[in-house]
């Protein structure tokens, strides 16, 4: 399998980076002339290596955004700075790619919300179901002032939020029963996200829900250690979850949004002019990456019924039901990340909806 994708343009200044990179500094000097191994080359030219890591595999959009991230950095710094981006949790689940950030042994993660909240508690608003209406309203609320204010909580993980991107409105696949209304999650063992709150959510829907990296999803479904997951219709598509799930239901319960992580140590390294250039990558390939996911949502809903997944509608009562029986495990966290914090955000969707 291809260990990473990296543009031709620096695929000869980026192994040469990477060898000297092996030895375990994100910062290498290359002065283009052959030095001997045992001298240290003087420094002309400080290439710097951004180890970037997602659980998705490359078909999906947010390994194309990475992608896209790679592009722009390399082309604005002149090979100054070299991505190399890993798919499919080679470089290990979201929460060991985030420690790897705090430790400074790797450079950039894309995480959901989700796991994020183990962190930073706070980040938890934005796994509140039924939050927001559309991805529409979800942009604007994210790039807004209030999503900006929640970056800003990272810096004291040692971590720099560039960025939102999109993983997008999860829906409910599993392999026991169409799943209509409440009545039918009742019993289903669910793979959630590792997030208090999706746990609790599903134990008030009446799921037996079961924390789990993604990197160990597939399996576990395919062995029956779970019924059920949630994800967006890309993930469900693209990881092929459709091999071993016959039912899909578009409960759309969580927009889940992904936040474009970077160490701050090696952030802070960074020149001012670099400091933007990475900065403004992250967010213009985030818009690629959300108009890439939006494009073929519609389309990857067909692909999984083509695929033999049957597909059950769920009507505005049933979602009514279900928003019902989670209201109090909102009011729960409302209180705990703080009613202030919480109702700022109520009020920028409010805003966007105008
Ligand atoms: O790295 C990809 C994960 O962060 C993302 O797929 C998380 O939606 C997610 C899940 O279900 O774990």
């Amino acid at each position: 399998m291809k260990k990473f994708k990296r543009t031709f343009s620096t695929i000869l200044l980026g192994s040469m980076a990477f060898v000297l990179a092996a030895c375990g500094s994100s910062d290498t000097t290359t002065d283009g002339n052959s030095g001997s191994a045992a001298s240290e080359p003087e420094a002309t030219e400080q290439v710097k290596i951004i180890r970037a890591g997602i659980g998705l595999n490359d078909e999906h959009p947010q390994f194309k955004g990475l992608l896209k991230f790679a592009e722009l950095v390399e082309e604005r710094t002149e090979g100054a700075i070299v991505v190399e981006a890993y798919h499919s949790g080679q470089l290990g689940d979201d929460r060991s790619m985030m420690e790897a950030l705090q430790l400074g042994t790797q450079e950039v993660t894309v995480p959901s919300t989700a796991p994020i909240a183990n962190f930073i508690s706070e980040f938890s608003v934005f796994d509140f179901p039924f939050l927001f209406p559309s991805s529409e309203v979800a942009d604007a609320v994210l790039d807004g002032e209030v999503g900006q204010k929640f970056l800003g909580k990272l810096e004291n993980q040692n971590l720099v939020g560039l960025a939102y991107w999109e993983n997008g409105f999860r829906d409910l696949t599993n392999s026991k029963r169409a799943v209509a209304s409440m009545e039918d999650f009742k019993g289903l063992a669910v793979r959630t996200m590792e997030n208090e709150l999706h746990l609790e959510a599903f134990r008030a829907l009446g799921a037996n829900p079961t924390p789990m990296a993604f990197t160990e999803l597939f399996t576990a479904l395919q062995q029956g250690t779970v019924d059920g997951q949630e994800n967006p219709v890309a993930t469900i598509y693209l990881q092929a979850f459709h091999e071993v799930q016959g039912h899909v239901s578009n409960t759309h319960h969580i927009y889940s949004p992904f936040v474009f992580l970077m160490s701050k140590t090696f952030f802070d390294g960074l020149t001012a002019e670099h400091q933007e250039i990475v900065s403004e990558a992250a967010y213009e390939a985030g818009l690629y990456q959300r108009q890439l996911n939006r494009e073929a949502n519609a389309q990857y809903l067909e692909n999984l019924i083509e695929e033999g997944m049957t597909f059950t509608e769920i009507t505005p009562e049933a979602r009514a039901e279900m928003v019902e029986a989670i209201q109090p495990v909102l009011d729960k966290y409302a209180e705990r990340i703080g009613a202030e914090l919480v109702q700022e955000v109520y009020d920028a969707i409010e805003a966007a909806k105008q």
